[in-house]
């Protein structure tokens, strides 16, 4: 939850019901005082509304969803009846009242009916698909329920490239994709509902509404993602074909797909985070060691190694004694890593987080009940209560995903005395590329710093393989970033029939990523719903534009901290000069066009792929020697 989710209480405005005809007409509400009474409601409500959906993503039972689904239903009503009344509204000059009129008809990436019995349809289908979503599990074998594996099992298994048979990694990747099958029917009405309220809002349909919050006009927006891909493409293609050409060195020719890589291959269920075929992508074995998932393990079993040498030793300790242990030193490794996030905020001169955060935080996966495991960073209320939901292990990628949630909660932060309306991202890209921004600094000398990793090589080895490693994570994940969506527009404007909800869903993962399924997928799948974002309706392409901005931010973070030489050689860590701008632009959420936010700590308005391609221009350049004479490219099916 990066973005509250929407707010309500049918208000209806007095218009002087009852008074005698001598009585003065009342005079009618004024743009500025229904902006200001939209803002005070929505804030008044707020609390409840996330209490009641952090319950049903930390507890998960038919309870916590229907007390989740009345909170939507109750918060939507009350967005629905501002929403008939600010017609009244329509074309007022003041630019900020302006501003906040269209920001009420965006406030909610789930436009709901103006029917109540629709409307309360649409509440309940999305608390059962956020349930179904985080209590997924597959049973490999239907008569031992305890040996069903979660979300953080399978995805061990998965990043396990080295350890894991080709059929071992195929089970699992199948495993999971069975847990949205009983998904679809729920999602096709799911859609239906939505368009019908995106449809009452005056858009064209749910994705309309999304693309309409960019400050230009949705079409416009649409050509502008397909130039920003343009841009970054050709890098991706080279990483495509190294890594493909790797798994057939690998597999032989079960390593590709027509020249596109097997989906259950790259370590990653989504294939949108390569990082776990590091070892065998990594460009020059063991030039300058970064493995950070071997220092983060070794801290956790240094922290349970002190804990059972205080308790008296192990073999004083039962069985469950020690399972207690286990449990604590996992928590505080977690505080430990999320202390370390916080630092490299605190380090840019931004407040230490509340104690309300590490109070309320859920750090560590609990034990006795189904929770949502999948990261989000929460604001309570409207004044400063934030707090993350994750379930940490110590590795590389749920550290870096840290720092990518605390950048979500010092957004809030530093725009909580803003109204209610313009309490977001400049819009929903910024949100989710401040905290990137920061992991883009977690250079090997800033590893080194913290003490995960030894003093940093220095040779032109030792920069491609940092340049490979934040590849992995950063470059892969872009046209995943943008597929999402592609499909889910798709599905909003009918363009995608529900009966080919899963033909699309792989052409268009053929199409961008170059990645196709072993076997055929047919329509008794449903593949998109195996990925959090759609069962929890959260719109993706943020996340690929999170990945061109989150470049420009650095670079513009990189020279107010005075860094000369290469991009990818910068760590603003500790320099105040650049938190302090960082700060300034975050203070501003929502209440000005996102180009002007842009423009105050870039010095452009315009979102630019190029300071992507000047970070990875060493790699790039490594990437085209090593693939040539080799088959690049790929044959996408027939969408
Ligand atoms: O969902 C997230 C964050 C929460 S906003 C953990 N991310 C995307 C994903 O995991 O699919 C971060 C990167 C992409
Ligand atoms: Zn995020």
């Amino acid at each position: 939850m990066n973005r509250r989710t929407p707010i309500a209480l049918a208000l209806l405005l007095a218009l002087g019901a009852g008074h005698s005809a001598a009585a003065k007409k009342p005079e009618p509400e004024s743009a500025d005082q229904f902006v200001a009474r939209v803002n005070k409601s929505f804030s008044d409500i707020y609390n409840e509304l996330t209490s009641a959906s952090w319950l049903a993503a930390t507890y998960i039972n038919e309870d916590s969803q229907r007390i989740e689904s009345a909170a939507n239903q109750r918060s939507l009503t009350m967005l629905n009846g501002f929403l008939e009344q600010a017609k009244r509204y329509r074309g007022h000059y003041r630019a900020d009242t302006a501003r906040a009129l269209q920001l009420i008809r965006l406030s909610t990436a789930m436009p709901a009916p103006q029917d109540p019995a629709q409307l309360k349809e649409l509440t309940e289908i999305v608390s059962r698909l956020g349930a179904a979503y985080g209590a997924g599990k597959y049973c490999p074998d239907a008569a031992k329920p305890d040996a069903c594996l979660d979300i953080g099992e399978i995805s061990d298994i998965l990043a396990d490239t080295q350890g894991k048979s080709y059929e071992e990694l195929e089970r699992a990747w199948k495993g999971w994709h069975t847990i949205s099958v009983p998904m679809r029917k729920d999602y096709q009405r799911f859609v239906e509902l939505t368009n019908t309220g995106a449809r009452e809002m005056g858009f064209a349909n749910t994705g309309d509404q999304w693309r309409s919050g960019y400050d230009m006009s949705p079409a416009d927006f649409q050509q502008e993602s397909d130039r920003l891909w343009g841009q970054v493409r050709p890098l991706y293609e080279q990483l495509q074909c190294y890594a493909k050409n790797k798994l057939v060195q690998k597999y032989g020719s079960k390593g590709e797909i027509d020249g596109m890589i097997p989906a259950h291959l790259t370590g990653n269920l989504w294939q949108q985070d390569w990082g776990a075929l590091w070892p065998l992508l990594e460009p020059y074995k063991g030039v300058g060691s970064l493995d950070i998932n071997g220092a983060l393990a070794a801290k956790r079993k240094a922290l349970f190694d002190k804990l059972v040498a205080d308790a008296g030793g192990a073999e004083k300790l039962s069985a469950v004694q020690l399972a207690e242990l286990e449990r604590k030193a996992d928590l505080e490794s977690a505080v430990a890593m999320t202390r370390m996030a916080e630092s490299f905020y605190t380090g840019l001169g931004m407040p230490a987080l509340p104690k309300s955060f590490y109070a309320n935080s859920q750090l560590v996966q609990p034990r006795d009940r189904d929770v949502v495991c999948h990261a989000s960073a929460w604001p309570m209320n409207t004044s400063g209560d934030v707090r993350i939901k994750m379930c940490i292990k110590p590795n590389e990628e749920e550290f870096t995903t840290i720092y990518h949630e605390l950048g979500h909660v010092y957004y809030y932060l530093a725009y909580k005395d803003q109204p209610y309306l313009f309490q977001n991202g400049a819009h929903d890209g910024f949100h989710e590329a401040i905290g990137d921004t920061i992991v883009l600094s977690m250079t090997p000398e800033y590893l080194n710093s913290i003490g995960l990793v030894d003093k940093p090589a220095v040779s032109d080895e030792a920069v491609i393989n940092a340049q490979m490693r934040m590849a992995l994570a950063k470059v892969a994940f872009m046209p995943f970033g943008l597929m999402i969506d592609r499909w889910r527009w798709g599905v909003f404007d009918g363009s995608i029939a529900p009966e080919n909800y899963n033909k699309a869903w792989w052409s268009l993962k053929a199409k961008y990523q170059g990645v196709a399924p072993a076997d055929a997928r047919g329509e008794e799948f449903f593949d998109a719903g195996a990925k959090y974002h759609v069962p929890g309706n959260t719109p993706y392409t943020r996340y690929f534009l999170s990945h061109i901005l989150q470049f420009q931010f650095y670079k513009a973070l990189c020279d107010a901290s005075g860094h000369k030489g290469p991009l990818y050689q910068c760590n603003f860590a500790g320099n105040a000069e650049a938190g302090r701008r960082y700060w300034a632009m975050l203070g501003k959420g929502a209440s000005q066009p996102w180009q002007q936010t842009m423009k105050e700590l870039t010095g452009k308005e315009e979102m630019d792929g190029s300071a992507v391609l000047e970070y990875f221009a060493p790699l790039q350049a490594w990437l085209t020697k090593q693939n040539e004479g080799k088959q690049c490219g790929w044959q996408a099916p027939e969408a």
